[in-house]
C-alpha cells in the first residue's frame, strides 16, 4: 500500500545555491535534536546550499525558539560593519563559539563558521522536540511556540519552517527523527524541513 501521509515532491526543482539559511535548534531531548539537525543539514547541502551559508544557533528549549528566530533574522539584516549586529547578546561574528556550530554528532565536515551580518536569511528552520510529560507543560509550550513562530514569519516576511516535533512518547520522537528503536527506524523529518526551507527560500525571493 502506498503512503498517504508525508511531503510529496514538488514538480519544480529548487536550487539552494543562492540561499542563506539559519537553523535555530533547542537542546532539550538532544539525541533526537541532533539527528534532526544532521538530517536537515545534509539535505540542505544536497540541494545546493553552501556550508558557509548555513548558520546554526542553539537555544535551551523550544520555548526560546521564537525570540531566537526573530533575533537571527534581525541580526542578519543589520548593515555590515554595524555594531548592532548582536545575536541573543552574543557577538555576531566568526570567533563566537556559540554560532554556526553543528551538534557533535552532526559528522564532519559541518557548516563552516562564517557569519555575514548584512546578508539576510532566505529561510529559518526552527527545530525543537517537545515530549509530553505528566503536567500541562507540553500543551502550553506547543501552543505558544507554534503561534509565535507563525508570528515571526508573518512579521518579518522570512519563511520560518516549523520543525518542532510534538510527540506523545519518546518512541514517537525517535521515529520522527529516523532513529526509532524498532525494525523500522522511521523517517527523519529534518530532511523534509530542509526541503521546505529551500522551496520557500527560492519562492520568497520571487515574491519580494
Ligand atoms: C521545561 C521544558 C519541558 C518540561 N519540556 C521540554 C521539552 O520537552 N522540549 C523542549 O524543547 N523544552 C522543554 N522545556 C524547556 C522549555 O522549552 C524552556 O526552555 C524553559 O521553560 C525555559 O523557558
Amino acid at each position: 500500500m502506498s503512503a498517504v501521509k508525508g511531503l510529496s515532491p514538488s514538480e519544480k526543482q529548487f536550487d539552494g545555491s543562492p540561499l542563506r539559511v539559519a537553523i535555530v535548534h533547542a537542546r532539550w531531548n538532544k539525541e533526537v535534536i541532533d539527528a534532526l539537525v544532521t538530517g536537515c543539514i545534509s539535505t540542505l547541502k544536497s540541494m545546493g546550499v553552501k556550508d558557509s551559508n548555513i548558520v546554526i544557533q542553539s537555544v535551551p528549549g523550544s520555548f526560546e525558539l521564537p525570540v531566537a528566530c526573530s533575533k537571527v533574522i534581525a541580526g542578519s539584516r543589520v548593515q555590515a560593519g554595524s555594531s548592532a549586529g548582536d545575536l541573543l547578546g552574543l557577538s555576531f561574528n566568526a570567533s563566537n563559539p556559540n554560532l554556526n556550530k553543528p551538534p557533535p554528532s552532526a559528522g564532519a565536515p559541518g557548516p563552516t563558521v562564517v557569519s555575514m551580518p548584512g546578508t539576510p536569511f532566505d529561510a529559518v528552520i526552527a527545530i525543537g522536540v517537545l515530549i509530553k510529560g505528566s503536567t500541562m507543560h507540553f500543551e502550553y509550550i506547543s501552543d505558544a511556540v507554534s503561534h509565535a513562530l507563525m508570528r515571526v514569519q508573518l512579521d518579518t516576511n522570512v519563511p520560518v519552517i516549523f520543525g518542532v516535533l510534538t510527540a506523545l512518547t519518546d518512541d514517537q520522537a525517535l521515529d520522527r527523527a529516523g532513529i526509532g528503536r524498532g525494525f523500522n527506524k522511521g523517517h527523519n523529518h529534518g530532511e523534509d524541513w530542509a526541503r521546505a526551507a529551500v522551496e520557500m527560500g527560492v519562492q520568497a525571493k520571487n515574491w519580494q
